[in-house]
Order: C-alpha cells, then sequence, then structure tokens
C-alpha cells in the first residue's frame, strides 16, 4: 500500500515534471512567438526595402536621364570638336596686352578660319601666327617695327596667317591651312606688344 503511494507520489511528481516541462514547452513556444516578434522586426525593413528598390528605381530613372544628358552633351562636345576643326577664336581685352586665350589647338593640314575680337577700348591688335616656335616670332616682330602702318613684315615664309591691324572693337577673320603637328607662335605685331607679353600659342595635332 505504502509503495503504491510512493509510485503515485512519484507519478504526480513526474506529471508535475512534466507539467513544468509543458509549461515550458508553452513558455518556448512563446520564443518562437518572440520569433514572430523578431520577424515582426524584421518586417519593417522589409517594408523599408521596398522604399529603398523605390528609391533605387528613381535613382535608376535619374541614372538614366544623366546618361542621357551627357549622351546629349557627347555630340554637343563633338559639335564644338567640328566647330573647332574650322574656327578658333580669341580676343584682347581692356588695356591688357594678351589675348584672352594664349594657348589654343587646331588639327593639322586642315582649313581653318581663325577670328580675332579687339575686345579693347583704347589700344589696336593683331593676330600674327608665325611658322615657328618664339624665335620666328621674336624675328618677324622685329620686322614688323619696318613695316608701318599695319606692322605686317614681308616674309611670307614665316608667316602662317594674319588678321588686319584692328582698331579698337572691331574684328577679323583669316582663313588658312594648317601645317604640320607642331607648336606655333601667335603674336601682336604692334611694337612694343609681343615684348609686353602678347602672344601665345597654337599647338597643331
Ligand atoms: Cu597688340
Amino acid at each position: 500500500m505504502w509503495a503504491y503511494v510512493k509510485r503515485l507520489s512519484a507519478a504526480l511528481c513526474l506529471c508535475g515534471i512534466i507539467g513544468i516541462l509543458a509549461a515550458c514547452g508553452t513558455t518556448e513556444p512563446a520564443t518562437p512567438a518572440n520569433g514572430g516578434d523578431t520577424d515582426l522586426e524584421t518586417a519593417p525593413p522589409l517594408a523599408t526595402v521596398p522604399i529603398e528598390a523605390t528609391t533605387l528605381a528613381t535613382d535608376a530613372t535619374s541614372e538614366a536621364d544623366e546618361p542621357m544628358t551627357e549622351t546629349t552633351e557627347e555630340p554637343m562636345a563633338g559639335t564644338e570638336g567640328d566647330g573647332g576643326a574650322t574656327e578658333l577664336a580669341t580676343a584682347a581685352e581692356g588695356a591688357q596686352l594678351a589675348y584672352t586665350d594664349t594657348e589654343m589647338s587646331a588639327p593639322a593640314n586642315t582649313e581653318l578660319t581663325a577670328t580675332f575680337n579687339n575686345e579693347s577700348d583704347s589700344l589696336q591688335h593683331n593676330w600674327v601666327l608665325v611658322n615657328g616656335g618664339l624665335d620666328v616670332a621674336e624675328e618677324v616682330n622685329n620686322a614688323a617695327l619696318q613695316s608701318p602702318p599695319d606692322f605686317i613684315p614681308d616674309t611670307s615664309d614665316q608667316i602662317l596667317a594674319a588678321t588686319e591691324l584692328l582698331d579698337p572693337n572691331s574684328s577679323d577673320s583669316v582663313t588658312f591651312t594648317t601645317p604640320d603637328p607642331g607648336e606655333y607662335i601667335y603674336l601682336c605685331t604692334f611694337p612694343g606688344h609681343f615684348q609686353g607679353g602678347m602672344y601665345g600659342t597654337l599647338t597643331v595635332e
């Protein structure tokens, strides 16, 4: 009889333990419930992802626009390049003994029109491209002193192109065929201006 009670007690204990385990088991499912909470916590990021995806889609649209803009700019640059193939332009401003462009470039052996705008209000200038570097420019400039009133010396082999001597606020264009690749100096041959620094380099490529 006593033994039966002990077994019953043991059985009750087991039931209690099982009950506890069951309770634990019931508690554990609560963890998956927390896992569910984790899922819920994950859900907002998931909800954010579509927003980011939308943002990315918007960015993709923006990026799609940008290449189109670049594509639009490239032909324009190409047009400018084509323009550069046939035209050059520079100017002189105010009382400065200087061209606004001291470095220009052009393709070799190509017919090209150079335009010089004398935007000075007080000084006469010209644009003379010589067939060589600073040494040739100096020779042409010295010869120009003996060639008033336009200061263009009769040294056709040393001069590739020259505008007229321009009064203030006037312009002139000269069309010529560019030489072989190299660096060529252009200068203003009005007395004193070359020495004052009024020259630049045309790089022919
Ligand atoms: Cu000048």
